[in-house]
């Protein structure tokens, strides 16, 4: 039989199969090849193959993954340079990113405009966990999808709001959040055809790590930046200086000045790792 691994505990996996839930063991190979919540398996009375991945993240441990939203509120401040090595962390595992602006009911017009100007490549959602709003986040979740972000801008309140059961996530929540685990739990939660992952593993992405990129390989994980690119006197032009066609896109207000900024920022991080 073939199913889905909706949760791990330590050896333990719950695999939901087309009939019901299973609660497996693995045996064998998949026991030294490992395996993930995403993972799509076969199994018989073990786990005995995972089938082929799409992607597979380190931080959190999920496997194919289709989709991140990425959460932000006005409150806390958000980082935007996280945002963009999120946004570079999806784009280099083939997972649509998508940034979510939770809190709406404190947010101001300005500063959810200027999101959406800054990350018009994206797609950009407004929602609400404390009003129950997410119609349009509902719009979007398909497949395997997992909210990422800043501790406190509502993922686990978006996803009780979401569920409509929130004991189960509250509790889970706090659980992660009392930091006396050392394993974080991941859960895929059933929303629609698809499923919802709630995580806490995002926060401290090194890109040169997570993803192998090298500084070269930065500017074509920003989507916007490719017509610029084009007009950049050297291949080799990493759009700090010089006669640059990504600089002068940013001078004349084609790119966002603040994700320029943003990835100057991650440049440097990615050259300091080197
Ligand atoms: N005003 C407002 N507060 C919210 C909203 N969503 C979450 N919060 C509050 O923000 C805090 C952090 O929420 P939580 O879901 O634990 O965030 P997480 O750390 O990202 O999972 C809690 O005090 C929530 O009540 C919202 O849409 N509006
Ligand atoms: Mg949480
Ligand atoms: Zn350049």
């Amino acid at each position: 039989m073939k199913g889905l691994v909706i949760t791990k505990n330590a050896d333990l996996f719950t695999v939901k199969g087309e009939d019901k839930e299973y609660f497996l063991k693995p045996s064998g190979k998949t026991k030294t090849l490992g395996i993930f919540v995403g993972d799509k398996v076969e199994f018989g009375e073990n786990i005995t193959s995972v089938l082929p991945r799409k992607n597979l993240l380190i931080r959190p441990p999920l496997a194919n993954l289709d989709k991140i939203f990425i959460v932000i509120a006005s409150s806390p401040k958000p980082d935007f340079v996280l945002v963009d090595k999120m946004i570079v962390y999806c784009l280099c595992n083939g997972i649509e990113p998508i940034v979510v602006i939770n809190k709406a009911d404190i947010a101001n017009a300005k500063f959810i405009s200027s999101v959406k100007e800054d990350y018009k490549e994206f797609k950009v959602v407004t929602c609400s966990a404390k009003d129950n709003n997410t119609a349009q986040l509902e719009g979007l979740i398909s497949g395997i999808s997992a909210f990422a972000g800043q501790s406190a801008v509502g993922k686990s309140s978006l996803i009780n709001s979401l569920l409509g059961h929130s004991e189960k996530v509250g509790g889970l929540s706090k659980k992660i959040e009392r930091g006396k685990q050392t394993t974080r739990i991941v859960k895929l939660f059933e929303f629609g055809d698809g499923y919802i992952a709630d995580t806490a593993g995002f926060s401290l992405l090194d890109l040169s790590f997570v993803c192998k990129l090298s500084p070269r390989e930065l500017s074509s994980y920003y989507p916007e930046f490719l017509e610029g690119r084009a007009k950049c006197k050297y291949r080799s032009c990493l759009h700090e200086g010089g006669e640059c066609g990504v600089i002068a896109d940013m001078k004349d207000g084609t790119i966002s000045k603040n994700r320029y900024e943003n990835y100057l920022k991650i440049l440097q991080e990615l050259k300091n790792a080197k």
